[in-house]
């Protein structure tokens, strides 16, 4: 396995110890190629986990660039939810357009398991982007962040910010999904392993920011003492800091995954303390590198691993800022 692993948390310190406390358009073609089968397909279609995510924005504008450089087109769909019953059909669909190669997301490791099993049968190279299966052998590759090194990190920050340790939370998207769970899985585990701190587990917010809201708000009245909250994605992290302002709650500190423009806007505002940011675009252009290299015979990584950046205000200026993901490209 490859790993590009970049962690970076200059700054961090200082910033936390100041802190006292869609809908999306289903499609685009970067292109106007068509589809077919043979050696001069250079069709690859991007399957998102969901369509209008800052993140797979982000990822999207990589892929667009990485194939324009070796000649290929792309088609990025996305699903309106992040929920495998929405995703499933477009798979299908671009399964039966046979691009040469498939960039996808899954929604979850064992609802997309058989549509991209069917894909990869179909003769189109898939590559995993972000998310996994339950079983991605069919894969040519895989590229994701590392994700229970994100969530460490994660409590490391709350640490580093509440040292005499108290309750923590975790605010995640839905169980099944590879990301998500590995992120909770970083931090449950730092969280148990220091006794000063007393973990309160995860609540599923459905991807949905007024969930999260209403989950963050209701936690805080029945633990008003609660400490550190993570929220494992963009919309968890959203909504987390709507509920912590809703509470009016200020000795408190957050700390999402994700870097979109309401996520910097909510460190700025000094709601949330700190922020994992992936590297969406690198994902995104390894993706096109490996499905490029499995349709012309060259070496293929069966695993890459991609690292992030912690954000916070002191490095918002700096490599912080540069770590932000794109709205458009
Ligand atoms: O955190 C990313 C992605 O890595 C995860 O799999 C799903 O949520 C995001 O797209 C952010 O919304």
């Amino acid at each position: 396995m490859r790993s590009n692993l970049r962690f970076t948390a200059a700054g961090l310190g200082a910033a936390l110890a100041l802190a006292a406390c869609s809908t999306g358009a289903p499609s685009s073609d970067s292109s106007g190629g068509s589809s077919g089968g043979g050696n001069d397909n250079k069709n690859i279609a991007f399957v998102q986990g969901v369509a209008g995510d800052e993140f797979y924005i982000t990822m999207q504008c990589g892929i667009e660039a990485k194939a324009k450089e070796l000649g290929y087109t792309v088609t990025t769909q996305g699903p309106q939810k992040f929920d495998p019953t929405l995703q499933k059909p477009i798979v299908d669909s671009v399964t039966a357009s046979k691009p040469a190669a498939l960039l996808v997301a899954p929604t979850d490791v064992q609802a997309m398991q058989a549509p991209l099993q069917q894909a990869a049968a179909a003769g189109i190279k898939v590559v995993l982007v972000d998310t996994t299966v339950n079983d991605p052998s069919f894969a040519v590759s895989e590229i994701s962040s590392d994700n229970v090194g994100g969530g460490k990190a994660a409590f490391d920050a709350i640490k580093q910010a509440k040292p005499s340790g108290g309750k923590v939370l975790v605010i995640s998207t839905d169980p099944g999904v590879s990301t998500v769970d590995a992120r909770v899985k970083g931090f449950e585990d730092a969280a148990k392993a220091d006794s000063a701190f007393n973990y309160l587990g995860v609540q599923y917010s459905h991807n949905d920011p007024a969930t999260a809201a209403n989950l963050v708000s209701s936690a805080l009245q029945k633990d008003p003492d609660i400490v550190g909250i993570f929220a494992t994605n963009l919309f968890s992290a959203e909504g987390s800091a709507t509920g912590v302002r809703q509470a009016g709650a200020k000795d408190l500190t957050i700390v999402g995954f994700d870097a979109g423009p309401n996520q910097i806007k909510a460190l700025e505002d000094g709601t949330v303390q700190a922020l994992v940011a992936q590297q969406p675009g690198t994902i995104g252009t390894d993706g096109v590198e490996q499905a490029v290299a499995a349709l012309t015979g060259g070496s293929v990584e069966k695993k890459i691993q991609t690292g992030f950046t912690i954000i916070t205000k002191d490095n918002l200026s700096g490599e912080g800022g540069q770590a932000a993901y794109k709205s458009t490209c």
